[in-house]
């Protein structure tokens, strides 16, 4: 008889382990442990033994009974954790495609920019974003104690390093690389204030610089730069004006304002009603400046601008919000991809 019940059990655990869903759990259990099992027909055969046998066949016939009615409930747990997940994930489902990325709106106003200064031959510099003191003030004929640093409210690494304020410190790391030759390049970069974030201003914005050094270069040459530039960015009937304004390392310093491209210069909400948007600070190269990057100012003369990014396609794209452009929400940046 012991043979036997080891053969039942061990083909009762092998079906067992092959069957995936509840009718046929069910049906296993009826097979083996039902009032019509094979196991209980065996506990009613006891009483066709010896009086002597019926104990112990009892004890391993009620030992076998235990372990396949504990291996019935492993499985049907099993079973019905499988049931719950194929009712949740639905496995038949085709996969989400995973679209291309796109670029960032940054990015892509950026390389308009380059785009725009390229057909006027400026090439790109690249400058650090972490800045010395020196470079980033000193040099650009703000020494300690200048008020006008106050223009600028610093993130401070150390005393004498810095998060660059302004993309102005490149222009004399380029003027020190290219000397003696002319110059024509615009510096894009990260820039970092330390400054109350609004619906108009960031901590960190970009901005790209523009600087041009030679021989006969006046602030007619600025106007015309800045006329182009303004008119292949935001549209051919775009105009520019020169507002007088004061920059340490520019002499003489301007802001370049452009007519409103919502209110085609009549005043709205956006310009203030005044009809002119600021897009630049910009001026001719302080002589102390050109000295500073080694160019002697008896024969060179430059100017030099630096634009705003996100402002300029705030304007353009109608955003409301500085902030969507760090916010990393999907929705936001999926419209321009
Ligand atoms: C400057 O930073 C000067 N270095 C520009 C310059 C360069 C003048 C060369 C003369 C010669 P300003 O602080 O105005 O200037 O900043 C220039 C542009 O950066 C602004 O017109 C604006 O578009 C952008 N900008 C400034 N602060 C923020 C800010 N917190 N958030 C977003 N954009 C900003």
């Amino acid at each position: 008889m012991e043979e036997g019940l080891h053969n039942l059990e061990s083909e009762a655990l092998t079906s067992l382990g092959d069957i995936r869903e509840r009718k046929a759990l069910e049906a296993w259990y009826r097979s083996y442990l039902g009032k019509k099992g094979a196991i209980t027909e065996m506990l009613r055969g006891l009483g066709r033994l010896p009086a002597e046998e019926r104990p112990r066949a009892g004890q391993t016939i009620h030992r076998v009974k235990e372990r396949l009615e504990s291996a019935y409930r492993g499985r049907q747990k099993e079973i019905e954790d499988i049931g719950q997940l194929s009712e949740s994930v639905d496995i038949t489902l085709p996969g989400r495609p995973i679209g291309p990325g796109c670029l960032h709106l940054s990015t892509k106003v950026l390389r308009e920019i380059y785009a725009v200064f390229a057909q006027m031959g400026f090439q790109i510099y690249e400058a650090p974003d972490v800045e010395t003191d020196e470079l980033n003030f000193e040099l650009l004929n703000m020494p300690p104690y200048h008020p006008a640093r106050d223009m600028w409210d610093t993130f401070w690494v150390s005393d004498k390093v810095l998060l660059r304020t302004h993309t102005s410190p490149g222009q004399i790391r380029a003027m020190r690389e290219f000397y003696p030759e002319p110059i024509r390049v615009i510096l894009p970069g990260k820039c970092y204030r330390y400054e109350q974030i609004t619906a108009r201003s960031e901590h960190q914005f970009f901005q790209v610089e523009g600087l041009a050094i030679g021989h006969n270069i006046t602030l007619t040459d600025l106007k015309g730069t800045m006329i182009f530039a303004a008119r292949q960015l935001f549209g051919a009937e775009r105009k520019v004006r020169f507002r007088g304004s004061y920059f340490p390392f520019t002499e003489p310093s301007v802001e370049v304002d452009m007519d409103c491209i919502l209110c085609e210069g009549q005043g709205c909400r956006v310009c203030k009603h005044s009809g002119w948007l600021e897009i630049a600070g910009a001026g001719m190269v302080h002589p102390v400046v050109l000295e500073n990057g080694g160019y002697d100012p008896s024969q060179w003369t430059g100017f030099a601008f630096g634009l705003g990014v996100e402002r300029p396609a705030m304007l353009k794209h109608n955003i409301d919000d500085i902030r969507h452009f760090y916010r990393n929400d999907l929705r936001f940046l999926r419209q321009f991809g």
